[in-house]
C-alpha cells in the first residue's frame, strides 16, 4: 500500500511492525511519495530528517487560540505532555527493536516493542494531524467546507448535516478511548465516517486520514467532564476545513 522508505533498517523494522503510518511518515520526510499518503509530505507533522528521529511539532497556534472551545490548560496538556509522550516512546521503540536486530535485547521482547511502536506511531501521526485539524474561530476554525470537499460530502453523505450528524455519532460512540474519523476510501474512491480505537490510523485499513477527532478523556474533561457530546460540538466550531480539503485534494492525487 505505501512506500516504504529506503532506510534499510526502517525497512526492517517497519516490515516486523506493519507500522504504515511510521512507513507513511517516514516515506514523507525522505520527500517520496507514498501512494495513498501524499498528505502527510508535510515537514510539519513531526519528524526530523537531519536526526533520523521524531520530534514533538509546535502548535500553528497560541494554546489559547481555540477558546472557549478548547481550553488553554487542556491545550497545553495534551500537547506538552500526551503528544510529546507519544514522540518520546516511538523513538525509543525505534530504539528498542534496534538492539533487538543487534542482539543487545532478548527477541521476546519483540512482540512489547512491536505493539509500543504501533501504538505510538499512531499516537504521533493522529495528533500531529489533529493540532492542524483546528484553527481558531474566524481565522480559519468552524464553518463548512467548500469545493470538491463540499461536493463529496453532499454525494457521499447527503448533505453537510447528515454528515455533521454522523461524525459525531461516531466519535461519541467509542467506547473508551479513541478517534471518531473522516477518511478517504481510495479504492471506490469515496468519503467514509468511522471511529478507531485507542492509537489506530485510518492508514492501517487503507484509509486517508482527513478529519480526525480526539475523545480520549484528556482531550476533553477539564472542561466538559463526562459530556463527551459537548465537546464534540464545541470541536465542530473549530474544524480547519480549508486544512481537511487540503488532504483530500492530496489524497485523490
Ligand atoms: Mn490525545
Amino acid at each position: 500500500m505505501l512506500e516504504q522508505p529506503a532506510s534499510l533498517d526502517r525497512r526492517s523494522v517497519l516490515a516486523a511492525g506493519g507500522a504504515a503510518a511510521l512507513g507513511a511518515l517516514s516515506a514523507c520526510a525522505t520527500g517520496r511519495t507514498a501512494s495513498g499518503a501524499a498528505l502527510l509530505q508535510n515537514p510539519e507533522l513531526g519528524f526530523d530528517a537531519e536526526s533520523g528521529r521524531y520530534v514533538l511539532p509546535p502548535l500553528p497556534y497560541a494554546y489559547d487560540a481555540l477558546e472557549p472551545h478548547i481550553d488553554e490548560q487542556t491545550m497545553r496538556i495534551h500537547h506538552d505532555k500526551h503528544h510529546a509522550g507519544y514522540v518520546r516512546k516511538l523513538n525509543g521503540a525505534l530504539d528498542a527493536l534496534a538492539k533487538i536486530r543487534a542482539g543487545e535485547i532478548d527477541s521476546g521482547l519483540i512482540d512489547h516493542w512491536t505493539h509500543e511502536l504501533n501504538f505510538n506511531a499512531g499516537g504521533h501521526l493522529n495528533h500531529a494531524l489533529f493540532w492542524r485539524s483546528m484553527a481558531p474561530p474566524g481565522a480559519g476554525g468552524g464553518g463548512r467546507p467548500g469545493g470538491a470537499l463540499a461536493e463529496a460530502i453532499d454525494r457521499d453523505f447527503g448533505s453537510f448535516e447528515a454528515f455533521q450528524t454522523h461524525f459525531l455519532a461516531a466519535g461519541g460512540s467509542v467506547k473508551g478511548s479513541g478517534w471518531g474519523w473522516l477518511c478517504y476510501e481510495p479504492i471506490a474512491g469515496r468519503l467514509v465516517v468511522t471511529h478507531m480505537h485507542n492509537q489506530e490510523n485510518g492508514l492501517f485499513a487503507s484509509l486517508v486520514p482527513l478529519l480526525g477527532v480526539d475523545v480520549w478523556e484528556h482531550a476533553y474533561y477539564l472542561r466538559y467532564q463526562n459530556r463527551r457530546g459537548d465537546y464534540l460540538k464545541a470541536f465542530m466550531q473549530v474544524v480547519n476545513w480549508g486544512e481537511v480539503a487540503r488532504r483530500f485534494d492530496a489524497a485523490r492525487t
